[in-house]
């Protein structure tokens, strides 16, 4: 028999990269859309490529973009996918407060598009929709679960939801494997640098390396439910291999606040600091040195907040056997080892040497 092919959109983002791995891995002959770019900078994806990587594995890119139709019509009946993850968004909330048009035309329409060619071409692929945490917004129950319902907070959850319903739309109304993946933040060594937690260990890592002096946050009162990405794309996989289509959620189930993360990190890094003020004036010193770590720019508050985000992943346990592994401080070594592994550093604590051998 053939082996089967997937399509991921936006397989250059940090999901893709874990996903496209996951999926040669099984077998997979993996055809990921890529975008148009000033500079090639692929780097999430770069050794999965035959040359870097097991020969027999199979993975194509095709130019295209969720904004035009043609290249997807193009690709869709090229590669002819048995399964498709839709993972491509313009996926950062706070820049969507800057790009609201965009972000509803590429992260909400994008969809439409997908779908209504998948349909109108009667390609017989399971579809996998990149839903989020954010659609809860100002959470109306705790824990989430998928019942819980909806309240957006930004311009990125409101294009999501579209894209939610429009996902549940399609099945119920064409019969179509549409699923939707209700994730909660997941994180690794290949989140964009300017999410927050990427963001705290490449930047305690450089001002280890002294080349950075001060790290610059937001809100550090926000509270997330972080896992770790690797084991999250295994949920997207599990979703399309049910008998039946349906969506689920996939959380830890453990929430902790950005200021955590923040002191979680400046442990691992061996740092000797103290907090000090509130409020704007928020601030972390690093007793040895005197010099200021992390100040509070107001630049980085948001015109909404999600200020808290606690799922309930039962029903992917029980029914796709899904639970998350690493924990926080897990994970948490994972990004600062990789980031002070850049710059030429190693971590003072040995605590990472089991999880260091593993390739992330
Ligand atoms: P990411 O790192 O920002 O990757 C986004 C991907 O989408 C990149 O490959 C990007 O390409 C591509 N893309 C952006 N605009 C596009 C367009 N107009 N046409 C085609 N491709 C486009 O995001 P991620 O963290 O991997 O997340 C993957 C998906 O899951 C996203 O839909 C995100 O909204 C959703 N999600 C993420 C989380 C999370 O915690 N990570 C949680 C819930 C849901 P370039 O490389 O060219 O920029
Ligand atoms: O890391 P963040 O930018 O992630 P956010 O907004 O939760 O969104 C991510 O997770 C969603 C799942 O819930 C995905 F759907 C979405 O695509 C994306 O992957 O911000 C986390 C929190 C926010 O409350 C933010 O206000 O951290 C706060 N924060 C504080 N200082 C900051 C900063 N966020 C960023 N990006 N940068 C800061 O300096």
């Amino acid at each position: 028999m053939a082996d089967k092919k997937a399509l991921v959109t936006g397989i250059t983002g940090q999901d893709g990269s874990y996903l496209a791995e996951l999926l040669m891995e099984k077998g997979y002959e993996v055809h990921g859309i890529v975008r148009r770019v000033s500079e090639l900078q692929r780097d999430r994806i770069d050794h999965l490529f035959p040359d870097h990587w097991n020969p027999k594995m199979k993975i194509h890119l095709h130019y295209g973009d969720l904004g035009d139709s043609s290249s997807l019509l193009r690709i869709l009946m090229k590669v002819q996918p048995d399964e498709i993850y839709n993972l491509a968004a313009q996926s950062h909330v706070g820049i969507s407060f800057d790009i609201p048009e965009y972000t509803g035309d590429v992260t909400g329409v994008g969809v439409t598009r997908l779908l209504e060619l998948v349909r109108s071409i009667d390609l017989p692929a399971r579809f996998y929709q990149a839903s989020s945490s954010e659609l809860f917004g100002k959470v109306l129950e705790s824990p989430q679960t998928e019942t819980t319902t909806f309240y957006p907070r930004s311009p990125y959850a409101s294009a999501k939801a579209y894209a939610f319903y429009l996902t549940r739309n399609y099945r119920e109304s064409y019969g179509m494997y549409a699923v939707n993946g209700i994730l909660f933040n997941h994180e690794s060594p290949r989140r964009g640098k300017n999410f927050v937690t990427r963001k705290i260990t490449w930047s305690l890592a450089s001002i280890a390396a002294g080349r950075q002096k001060v790290i610059p946050l937001g809100n550090m009162d926000a509270e997330r439910d972080w896992g770790f990405a690797k084991e999250y794309v295994e949920g997207m996989w599990r979703m399309l291999q049910q008998d039946e289509p349906d969506d689920y959620l996939l959380a830890t189930g453990r929430t902790e606040s950005v200021r955590s993360f923040l002191e979680l990190c400046l442990d691992i890094g061996g740092f000797s600091y103290e907090k000090q003020g509130e409020g704007l004036n928020e601030k972390y010193i690093d007793t040895t040195s005197g010099n200021k770590l992390v100040e509070v720019d107001p630049y980085y508050y948001r015109p909404a907040e999600v200020d808290t985000l606690k799922g309930d992943a039962s029903k992917a346990r029980r029914e796709l056997g899904w639970a998350p592994k690493t924990t926080l401080e897990e994970l948490a070594t994972i990004m600062m080892e990789s980031d002070f592994k850049h710059f030429g550093l190693e971590l003072p604590t040995k605590k990472s040497q089991v999880l260091s051998s593993a390739s992330f």
